[in-house]
């Protein structure tokens, strides 16, 4: 396939910032992607490229200026060779010269463009590309928005409702139930209630416990969820190498004691980024205590990149991975981590950012990938229901 630059264009996401939307032309269709990003980010992420005003210009001009004169030289016969042609091509390990954010929003138009060339439905395309089951992920839905997404409001970035009912439609509807639910609750209790970064509620509560409780009530009324917590604990980083939360510090033993306690009080699935990226030993410890009951997943410790779960597989510091296209910036790459994460034996969640598009991509690898969950945000933005809603629609497709 040959495969022409149309244009890139800035867009604003969901903060307002500026990020990337490309599309791309082969001879016979179109086909358009948009990147996120992030806010709570790790240091081992691939690099967006920004200009000093924060702005998008430099990446947009390396997409229509040296990756098109590229791309425009020979034919492609994958997405995987275009993901390596442009790896190579950028030269870096980290994608900073010609920018994550430029690579992944040709690289997602590029497997849009193969699927249409296939003629069949984009999760159906990734899942044979990349030869795996597709299915249907469970819904890690961030209800309560807190740290970095929510001047800090709440301690934890992330109170996260999982929903896991039998079929798509079914968990939509909880989901739509049990965040309305939620809200009357809080409401009755808070006399301020914003939105998150993420569109989960944003209440304010000085006890650790007590937006726990609240989840607890849903999980009763609603049997097939339960709790998840992305802790992003990266922000939690105190100067003195421990951890402070609602002005109390704790060092790594008191948090991990912490993260037992609710743990064994309340109906827990999951913990994301319980420490920071460069505490590994808190991660150890936290999969040696709880890897049985719960799953334990490595964020901004993995930030998707393949090398990086080898090491974690070695030290047994997590069981699940945390899987972001943008944090290593090309698809071809973040399936070979979550292939590389299935076959330890550990699971995977697909996941937006807290900037994002109405790019629904995600929902397609997710489904197409068999991630065991997709973690997409909340139900108080449309921006964040579209990803949900796109699974619906993936779903509908199969069954009729
Ligand atoms: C996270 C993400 C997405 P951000 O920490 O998991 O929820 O946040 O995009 O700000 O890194
Ligand atoms: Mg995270």
């Amino acid at each position: 396939m040959r495969i022409e630059v149309v244009k890139s264009i800035s867009i604003p996401d969901t903060r307002g910032r500026a990020t990337v939307e490309t599309t791309l032309r082969s001879n016979n269709f179109t086909a358009t992607a948009s990147v996120p990003s992030g806010k709570s980010t790790g240091a081992h992420e691939a690099k967006e490229l920004r200009d000093e005003d924060g702005g998008v210009s430099g990446a947009i001009a390396n997409v229509t200026g040296e990756i098109a004169e590229a791309l425009a030289t020979r034919e492609f016969s994958s997405p995987q060779e275009i993901d390596s042609f442009l790896c190579e091509l950028d030269g870096t390990q980290d994608k900073s010269r010609l920018g994550a954010n430029a690579i992944l929003s040709v690289s997602i138009s590029a497997t849009r463009l193969f699927a249409q060339e296939a003629g069949i439905p984009l999760w159906k395309y990734i899942s044979e590309t990349y030869s795996t089951t597709p299915s249907a992920p469970r819904f890690f839905v961030n209800v309560m928005n807190g740290g970095a997404h929510a001047n800090f409001r709440l301690p934890i970035q992330e109170y996260i409702l999982v929903v896991g009912e039998p079929t798509v439609a079914e968990s939509f509807e909880t989901t739509e139930k049990a965040f309305k639910l939620l809200g009357e609750k809080l409401r009755a209790e808070s006399t301020e209630l914003p939105m998150g970064d993420e569109g989960g509620y944003s209440p304010k509560f000085s006890e650790i416990e007590r937006p726990f409780e609240l989840l607890s009530e849903l999980v009763l009324k609603y049997p097939n969820t339960s709790i998840a917590i992305d802790a992003a604990a990266n922000e939690l980083r105190n100067q003195s190498g421990g951890y402070t939360l609602i002005g109390k510090d704790y060092s790594t033993e008191e948090l991990l004691e912490m993260y037992k306690s609710l743990v064994n009080k309340f109906p827990f699935h999951a913990i994301e980024d319980p420490f920071s990226e460069d505490d590994v030993a808190g991660f150890v410890a936290t999969t040696k205590a709880l890897g049985n009951q719960i799953i334990i997943i490595g964020d901004d410790l993995i930030v998707t990149n393949p090398k990086r779960i080898d090491d974690a597989v070695s030290k047994k510091s997590i069981n699940a991975v945390l899987i972001k296209p943008n944090q290593i910036g090309t698809v071809s790459e973040a399936a070979e981590a979550v292939k590389k994460t299935h076959s330890a034996g550990w699971k995977t969640v697909c996941s937006h950012r807290s900037g994002e598009t109405h790019d629904t991509f995600i929902a397609d690898f997710a489904y197409g990938m068999g991630t065991h969950g997709i973690k997409a945000g909340g139900f108080g933005q449309q921006v964040r229901r579209e990803k949900y809603e796109r699974l619906q629609a993936i779903e509908k497709e199969i069954t009729s």
